[in-house]
């Protein structure tokens, strides 16, 4: 028996020489010194044993076992380190490489002239108003005076969802449902997104725009003209210079446009003025009586000026941008320079 022991101690030392990974020593383990193991088998066969080896036979068995277990144990122990030592080896890092640095993200230049415009305004008492995207084709025009046969519903400018339903091509309609709802006075300003079928250099299918809307007793073009002198020298600047011209839009009576010097040239006339001098910012006019009466105020009673403009040529004056595109491809070497 005892010589049947130091071969099972052989073939065990033999397979712990050949196992290299954690599985094997485990394997060996389970089935040399495991409840149901060889060893144990071994164990079982001790009647077999002449009465005077027995001692000795189980204290070498002991002995066996305490020395495989122990070498098991020092193997499973090595493997752990060789495992670990070749993680801190993949994933060693170089501590004296500089930083990445923290990339910090900044507001859009579009959002950016947003903000600007509508706190301006918020210091002249207007509050902000928003509304759908997705318009009736009576908010977006029948109400502003735009009758169905108007140049500006042409299937070519218009994006229309179903028959009576368009994408709005201003925002213009947000004030039509404020004025529904509200009796004057009305100061409020409409930031958003507007569609129009159209796309070169300076436009793209989708631009934003900011309209105002002052309604009141006694409102009268000399308060468009301040409200509008003021708000125009806090964006470009207090010397800069500014015209209005006469225009005409469906929804105002009188309109005007108004320019201001050219932020290129100073009024020498270049390429962005288009040798004028002049840079048409915004269009603004007194609101059209039909428009009172289509909201039920009485123009009578009530008068005000309304005005609108597009974010993005603002943000394209005052930073020097050339294609309006570029407003809307997330470039970062773009975007990172605002
Ligand atoms: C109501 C009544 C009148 C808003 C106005 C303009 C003139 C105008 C354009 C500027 C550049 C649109 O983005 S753009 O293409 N807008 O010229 N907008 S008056 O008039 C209103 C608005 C609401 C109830």
């Amino acid at each position: 028996m005892i010589e049947e022991l130091e071969a099972f101690r052989q073939k065990a030392e033999g397979e712990l020489a050949k196992a290299v990974t954690e599985e094997a020593l485990l394997d060996i383990r389970t089935r040399y010194l495991g409840r149901k193991g060889l060893l144990t088998g071994l164990l079982r066969n001790i009647a077999s044993v002449p009465p005077e080896e027995k001692p000795l036979f189980g204290k070498r068995c002991n002995e066996v076992k305490e020395a495989l277990s122990a070498r098991i144990d020092l193997l499973l122990a090595e493997q752990a380190s060789a495992k670990r030592d070749a993680v801190l080896l993949r994933e060693r890092i170089d501590a004296t490489l500089p930083g990445r640095g923290v990339r910090y993200g900044r507001l859009h230049p579009v959002t950016q002239v947003r903000e600007e415009i509508c706190s301006i305004f918020a210091g002249l008492g207007f509050s902000v108003v928003e509304g759908p995207e997705v318009e009736q084709d009576y908010y977006n025009f029948e109400a502003l005076n735009i009758p169905k046969d108007h140049p500006a519903r042409d299937m070519q400018d218009t994006f229309y969802v179903e028959d009576n339903i368009v994408l709005r091509t201003h925002t213009s309609p947000v004030q039509v449902r404020i004025m529904e709802k509200t009796r004057p006075p009305v100061r409020i300003l409409s930031p958003g997104r507007v569609y129009r079928r159209d796309s070169d250099i300076s436009h793209t299918p989708m631009f934003h725009q900011i309209e105002g809307l002052l309604v009141d007793r006694g409102v009268t073009f000399g308060d468009l003209k301040g409200v509008l002198t003021v708000f125009l020298k806090q964006v470009f600047g207090e010397d800069t210079a500014l015209r209005f011209r006469p225009s005409f839009f469906p929804f105002t009576e009188p309109s005007a446009e108004v320019d201001i010097r050219c932020v290129m040239c100073s009024g020498k006339g270049c390429r962005v003025c288009g040798q004028t001098g002049w840079l048409e910012i915004l269009g603004s006019g007194m609101v059209d009586p039909e428009v009172f009466r289509n909201v039920g105020y009485d123009p009578e009673e009530f008068t005000g000026f309304a005005f609108g403009l597009g974010l993005e040529r603002i943000a394209m004056l005052k930073y020097g941008i050339s294609d309006i595109r570029l407003f809307f491809e997330n470039d970062l070497r773009f975007l990172e320079q605002f």
